[in-house]
């Protein structure tokens, strides 16, 4: 079972929540893996309130499918006094070097103080911890060399904790801490479905397939332009879709077949077909967002009064 379709009870919530505190205590900071695509709906804001003031390494996974100028934004936007981020792409590897140096430099104050009074320091200790999907098994295995974290998919599954050594400055514990995504906004709950991060029954196809085309006509119409052979970006998101749908021939009976154009079109997004996209920007540049949630909840309306 992917572990997207996770149920999350508030029973799981408790459960993984004192798990991750019971290992947080082992450890000296915390790696936290986070969607470059989509940096702040997938976090937990629970992880501020456990970390304390422990370190916090972020890796921003998936860079491979984001916008390499907006991830660049979301390292600046992300880097503080306790907390350092890195883009990371899982499956090609290579970031191992990275994040040791990464983990040393964050840890520099302890480490130093462990020096200071006479003692050699050890391995630093890391616990990884970050919603589903974001590539925290991905991590961890290639960290270790071997398939590691199995059973760290299901939250409140114990088991004998593992140290994986990376090198010999940092082990990291072979089970994640694995939180629930958020969906405190409308917007975080259309972009993790739009991205397949949940469950797409929980939203309907229609505000995922408008949110995304008003975010891309926005932010990045020469794609939609290009990916589909239009003209222009339209007055509005469905007209564009409307024109897409038209150009690539998704009609039925000579009209546009809206649940076909919306579906590809969804589809085409999750592929990649439209390129590196990161679906929402740091704070300071996200005027944005709020109006593309709202368009998408007046559609909600209006097909709430239609039928
Ligand atoms: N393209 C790409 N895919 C990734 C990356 N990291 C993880 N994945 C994929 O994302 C999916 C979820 O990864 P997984 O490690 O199981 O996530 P977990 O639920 O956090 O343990 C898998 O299909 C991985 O192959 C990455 O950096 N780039
Ligand atoms: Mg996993």
């Amino acid at each position: 079972m992917p572990s997207s379709t996770i149920q999350w009870f508030p029973g799981h919530m408790a459960k993984a929540r004192r798990q991750m505190e019971e290992n947080l205590k082992k450890v000296d900071f915390i790696i936290e893996i986070r969607d470059a695509r989509m940096p702040f709906s997938s976090r937990n804001p629970l992880i501020d309130e456990l970390a304390g003031k422990k370190p916090r390494l972020v890796l921003l996974s998936k860079m491979d499918k984001a916008d390499p100028e907006d991830t660049k934004r979301w390292i600046e936007a992300l880097h503080n006094e306790h907390t350092s981020a890195l883009a990371v792409d899982l499956i090609k590897g290579g970031f191992k070097n990275k994040v040791i140096a990464r983990s040393l430099e964050l840890n520099k104050a302890m480490i130093e103080k462990q020096k200071k009074r006479g003692i050699r320091p050890r391995a630093l200790r890391a616990m990884v911890a970050g919603i589903p999907n974001v590539g925290k098994s991905t991590f961890i295995n290639s960290l270790a060399g071997r398939k590691a974290a199995m059973t760290g998919d299901r939250p409140g599954v114990t088991k004998s904790l593992q140290w994986i050594k990376a090198g010999s400055d940092l082990e990291v514990l072979d089970t994640p801490g694995v939180l629930w995504p958020k969906f405190e906004s409308q917007e975080s709950g259309l972009i993790l479905a739009a991205l397949g991060s949940i469950k797409d029954d929980v939203v309907h196809m229609d505000d995922l397939a408008i949110y995304c085309a008003k975010y891309l006509s926005e932010h990045h119409p020469e794609r939609l332009i290009e990916t589909y052979g239009i003209e222009k970006i339209e007055e509005t998101p469905w007209e564009t879709l409307e024109a897409i749908a038209r150009k690539r021939g998704w009609l039925q009976r000579g009209q546009v077949d809206e649940n076909r154009t919306m579906r590809t079109f969804i589809q085409d997004i999750r592929s990649g077909k439209l390129g590196r996209i990161t679906w929402e920007l740091p704070p300071v540049a996200d005027a944005h967002q709020s109006e593309a949630a709202d368009d998408a909840e007046e559609a909600a309306k209006r097909e709430d009064e239609q039928a």
